[in-house]
């Protein structure tokens, strides 16, 4: 711990040094630019159709080296909200430090020439390293939830209310970063993957929902089989309304809707498990995907006897479900529940394109947990925090 204040308190002196108080007041005055799915789409055919990457890759360098302090700024300003007590803990600390130090990386680009090959090769390789050291974010900042409660203990409703809008925008605007920067990165350096041809960086024009939705099956099933002796099984039906012989596929990023699925399936199992330890059969995770004009829906559900209805948003509380991490190793430890942070990020994957997710549970029976995603084929809607988070809310 020392060495990481040390570490943050030596951070803080070069940040002042390299004037990014100012930077920050600077780029945060601008509000992100919001993107479609559309623009984000047109972009990959672009990129496509020229055959010569470079002047793709040179527009891309120059948004991103405003969009990106844009971004952190900003949310740098509201980190600086938070209340005193939270911001002291040495895991908010480490976490500020990070955000300075990737801004002052991405700054230093401001007054190189884009038409300097070398310099869009450093801008990928910073990139990366910058998406590496945020990489423990959500851990981190769950960790200063934990030193906040251990010290103050359990706060408030306003208090609680005021964190959980807070770590939706914080959450939302790490999707968004992570996304411009893995969609910068994996397009620009050169990688395709032969597997999956319709997938440009971390956009899939034909994501194959079923697909999707077996792989994340089959991962939460290797889970549960290592902790417990057995995992339910999976239905999977589909209803394709433009006609249903035909696979599903929307415009989509594979990964979110991956992460979404995986954290819906670790749930249903362990609820069916615990639900029936003494029977000998475990009643199947039903799975329907729907296909509309508008809608792409999913629906989950399971017979893990559900949650009463008084506690079914706590299961999207940051506050309310953030428990001290299972050490790694320690398997006895219920495998299947991580910080319980799982719930409330998936429904910002979720809402960050148009979607959402929820839950439907019967006590008693079981949840239904339902995934809608807008389809986005003519789709201009923005998307992005901008129009929805606007308002700064001091505490
Ligand atoms: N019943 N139903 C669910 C849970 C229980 C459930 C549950 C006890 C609660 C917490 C948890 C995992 C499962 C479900 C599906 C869901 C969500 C909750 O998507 O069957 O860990 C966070």
């Amino acid at each position: 711990m020392t060495s990481k204040i040390k570490f943050v308190q030596s951070l803080m002196k070069t940040a002042a040094l390299a004037n990014v108080p100012k930077h920050i007041d600077h780029f945060s005055k601008f509000s992100p630019s919001p993107l479609s799915m559309k623009q984000f789409l047109d972009f990959v055919n672009l990129f496509r159709s020229q055959g010569s990457t470079n002047a793709c890759e040179r527009t891309s360098f120059v948004f991103l080296r405003q969009e990106l302090p844009v971004r952190l700024s900003n949310i740098m300003k509201e980190i600086n909200l938070l209340p005193d007590r939270l911001l002291a803990t040495t895991s908010v600390q480490l976490l500020q430090s990070w955000y300075i130090q990737s801004l002052i990386e991405i700054l230093e680009f401001l007054d190189k020439n884009p038409e300097d090959q070398r310099v869009l090769e450093m801008f990928v390789e910073v990139l990366e390293g910058i998406r590496n050291r945020h990489n423990e974010v959500v851990p981190t900042m769950a960790q200063g939830i934990i030193e906040y409660k251990d010290a103050f203990g359990q706060q408030d409703a306003v208090t609680d209310h005021n964190i959980q809008y807070f770590l939706d925008r914080f959450y939302t605007s790490r999707i968004s970063i992570r996304m411009l920067i893995n969609q910068h990165t994996l397009v620009f350096n050169g990688n395709t993957n032969p597997a999956h041809p319709n997938t440009i960086g971390c956009i899939d024009s034909m994501c194959d929902v079923t697909e999707v939705a077996r792989d994340a099956y089959e991962s939460a099933k290797l889970l549960c089989e290592q902790y417990y002796l057995g995992a339910p099984e999976l239905e999977l039906r589909q209803m394709n309304s433009n006609n249903n012989k035909e696979p599903i596929h929307i415009s989509y990023i594979p990964s979110h809707l991956y992460h979404i699925l995986f954290e819906l399936f670790k749930n249903a199992m362990r609820a069916t498990i615990e639900n029936h330890e003494a029977s000998r059969t475990l009643p199947p995770i039903k799975v329907m995907v729907a296909l509309g004009g508008e809608d792409l829906s999913i629906k989950m559900s399971d017979r893990g006897n559900g949650v009463p209805f008084r506690k079914t948003e706590r299961l999207f509380s940051y506050m309310y479900s953030t428990a001290p991490r299972p050490s790694i190793g320690d398997k006895h430890r219920a495998p299947l529940a991580g910080f319980g942070y799982g719930l409330p990020i998936s429904r910002l994957y979720a809402r960050y394109f148009q979607g959402d997710l929820q839950l439907y549970s019967m006590e008693g029976h079981g949840t239904d947990a339902v995934i809608h995603l807008k389809l986005h084929r003519l789709s201009t809607a923005k998307v992005i925090y901008a129009q929805q988070m606007i308002c700064h809310e001091a505490f």
